[in-house]
């Protein structure tokens, strides 16, 4: 029997707060529903960022924080919290898991590295009906291979020998040696800037942003890049991490030379690709949420949208969602078909400058327009590769 394996990537189910960037719940429902109808087997992994526990707060007497520290209480806190704002997306997927000959797989990305917990991963795996989960750093079958892509990265690499660390007794996530950083850094942003972070057309939106805007975003870029970073070397070297502190120190050097602040890079992917186990024939990344579909060293090579909203800018400025897709990988007696399923949505239009000077409203609007969408609003079209 042939069998189907489907990828998506960075889904970035958030709790329902203004930085939860997951709202196509309905849209994903249904394509998950059309997935469980099919008769052939299918694994269905999500690629990375299925879940975006980086962005999620946790409540400290009733307030909003993002801690640094990270346990498996807290990250417990956090997958509940993410649980009750989509429930009926967790509940499409143990639907799909109903039927015996379907398996999910969740690949684990920068934005959920709390699913190296084992009790994460008891509770979300109880929250899918237990059976035919898997939660791994890579993904293999055969001749395909999908990873998130953060890996090569040091700014959001883990150290697979030591994902946990102790502080003050007790054991918490030995996050990335720049991650407290950019915790800070990526929230920070998020929470001033909840709507025009969503737009991928950076330095046009910047452009844009009243003058007071850019000064704050220079005082975070200047926090972050330095003072996070200096404390951030301290921090690894009194734990005895020599090794990273100099990898890390490196390319971050690197990074001001060529003053290139890309943090997944497509070259550095390409890369990547040549270090690869030949035998691999279809690779998937994520993590750039930028699609590409190339054959190059003897592989299909594809990187995927992103699910969480983000958006481009058109010719007349407006605001316009993102294409959101998956890719399908068939295999049949040794050979693989790839394509790309496509979903595009045509009657969206914010306006950019209105929504710059009023991102509540514009975030509000937005995300009322796309919790409505069903698949039947989206215009579906498939590429093979
Ligand atoms: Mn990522």
């Amino acid at each position: 029997m042939p069998k189907e394996m489907i990828f998506f990537s960075d889904v970035e189910f958030g709790s329902g707060t203004i930085t939860d960037d997951f709202v196509s719940d309905k849209l994903f429902i249904s394509v998950i529903n059309d997935l469980a109808k099919k008769k052939d087997p299918v694994d269905l992994i999500f690629n990375g960022d299925t879940f975006d526990f980086l962005k999620v707060p946790v409540y400290v007497k009733g307030k909003e924080k993002y801690p640094t520290h990270i346990t498996d209480e807290i990250a417990l806190e956090k997958l509940d919290s993410i649980y009750k704002a989509h429930k009926d997306s967790f509940l499409a997927l143990k639907a799909f898991l109903n039927d015996e000959k379907n398996e999910v797989y969740f690949v684990i990305g920068n934005h959920d590295y709390e699913l190296l917990f084992d009790r994460v991963q008891e509770k979300l795996k109880s929250y899918l009906g237990e059976k035919r989960v898997h939660i791994l750093p890579v993904y293999t079958k055969d001749k395909v291979y999908a990873e998130h892509g953060h890996q090569y990265h040091v700014y959001n690499k883990y150290v697979y020998e030591r994902v946990f660390r102790s502080y003050k007794g007790k054991k918490e996530l030995n996050i990335p040696m720049l991650f407290s950083g950019m915790l800070e850094f990526v929230i920070n942003f998020k929470i001033k800037h909840p709507f025009i972070e969503r737009i991928i057309e950076r330095q046009q939106v910047f452009s844009l942003v009243k003058f007071r805007a850019k000064l704050s975003l220079y005082w975070l870029f200047f926090r972050f890049y330095v003072l996070n970073v200096f404390n951030s070397f301290f921090q690894h070297l009194i734990r005895g991490y020599g090794w990273v502190f100099f990898e890390t120190g490196y390319s971050f050097l690197q990074d001001l030379i060529r003053k290139d602040f890309d943090i997944c890079d497509f070259n550095i992917y390409l890369n990547a690709l040549k270090r690869l186990d030949p035998k691999y024939k279809v690779v998937i990344f994520g993590h750039r949420h930028d699609y590409s579909g190339i054959e190059t060293n003897d592989k299909i090579f594809i990187v995927l949208n992103s699910w969480r909203d983000e958006y481009g800018i058109s010719e007349k400025h407006h605001i316009i969602p993102k294409t959101k897709n998956y890719a399908r990988v068939v295999e049949n007696n040794g050979q693989y078909k790839v394509e790309i399923v496509n979903f595009d949505l045509n009657d969206f239009r914010i306006n950019l400058k209105e929504s710059i000077e009023d991102e509540l409203s514009a975030l509000k609007k937005a995300n009322e327009i796309m919790s409505k969408k069903d698949l039947k609003d989206y215009t579906q079209s498939v590429v093979k590769i």
